[in-house]
């Protein structure tokens, strides 16, 4: 198992499940139709979530499809190797699921009215997040520290590359009508009021009941516990601890793992890089 990763246009992926031709081909040959949604998000920034929600909605609330098939079955990733051949197999409105950063996104969305919803979340939060996931599988190069992770995370040497380039790439797009920018922290605040807010994006009516059914089988225990979202379908000569994806489910964490110094030193590149963008776009402390 390589303990590598790979490195397409100047932005590491990981080694496993993705190649040079699928990284090309997801950008100038994937076809994106108009009735296709997409979660978008940087690794770590509440992707499962987000897919299992929409897997919700579109079974109004009914959990057999999210407990009978894996996730990324449901909502295939355009650009890794099996997800790209799966995503074009599928007929009718699909769902998808890239952690892409702009510019090697699908070229055919730019001029489809294919929904993009892009999930930002705490940056620091972010770093914890992947540091333990990327210790815990074997898909890609492993950090030996919080303090190496954050060190590679600020160089943009972590998997799919820098996370301003990212945000700044997505964030262009707002004022786009098929473009919805959420956060995980609102998810967590009002998880009510933010699938509502999907729904409205979607054009879907849910009924109150079917709204109560996609919260609880959307929760993080609920997705701990189901084993097509929980990672428990994965071969086990790729996992290095089980469960690496739902770990705490909560905001805030990196305050356990990040110094003072630590935070001051973030928050400065933070404003450095991200000063002319309106603040409320980054909803955390
Ligand atoms: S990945 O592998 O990059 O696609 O990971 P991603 O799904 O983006 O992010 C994983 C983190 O999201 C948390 N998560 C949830 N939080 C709250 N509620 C629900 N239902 C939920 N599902 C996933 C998951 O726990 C990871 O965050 P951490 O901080 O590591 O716990």
């Amino acid at each position: 198992m390589s303990d590598d990763n790979l490195w397409y246009e100047g932005i590491p992926f990981p080694r496993v499940f993705y190649s040079p031709e699928i990284l090309r081909k997801a950008r100038e040959e994937f076809v994106m139709k108009d009735e296709d949604v997409v979660t978008v998000t940087f690794p770590k920034s509440g992707t499962h979530w987000l897919m299992e929600i929409l897997c919700l909605i579109h079974s109004k609330g009914d959990p057999k499809w999210v407990q009978s098939v894996p996730i990324w079955d449901r909502s295939p990733w355009i650009e890794t190797d099996p997800g790209f051949e799966l995503a074009n197999k599928k007929e009718g409105p699909r769902l998808l699921t890239s952690h892409l950063p702009i510019h090697l996104f699908p070229k055919s969305f730019f001029s489809s009215k294919a929904k993009v919803i892009y999930v930002i979340r705490n940056p620091k939060d972010v770093i914890v997040s992947g540091y333990f996931y990327w210790s815990s599988v074997n898909f890609a190069k492993k950090p030996k520290s919080v303090k190496q992770f954050l060190e590679c995370f600020l160089e943009g040497n972590v998997p799919f590359g820098s996370w301003f380039d990212h945000v700044r790439g997505w964030v262009s797009m707002r004022e786009r009508e098929n473009f919805l920018m959420l956060s995980y922290e609102e998810l967590k605040r009002d998880t009510e009021k933010t699938v509502e807010k999907i729904c409205q994006f979607l054009g879907k009516k849910v009924e109150p009941e079917e709204l109560s059914l996609i919260l609880k089988n959307s929760s993080f225990q609920a997705m701990r516990e189901n084993k097509m979202s929980n990672f428990s379908v994965v071969d086990d000569a790729y996992l290095v601890h089980k469960n690496p994806l739902l770990r705490k489910g909560m905001t805030g964490d990196w305050k356990n793992y990040f110094t003072v110094a630590q935070a001051e030193a973030f928050d400065k590149v933070f404003q450095e890089k991200m000063a002319d963008l309106p603040r409320e776009l980054f909803p955390w402390e």
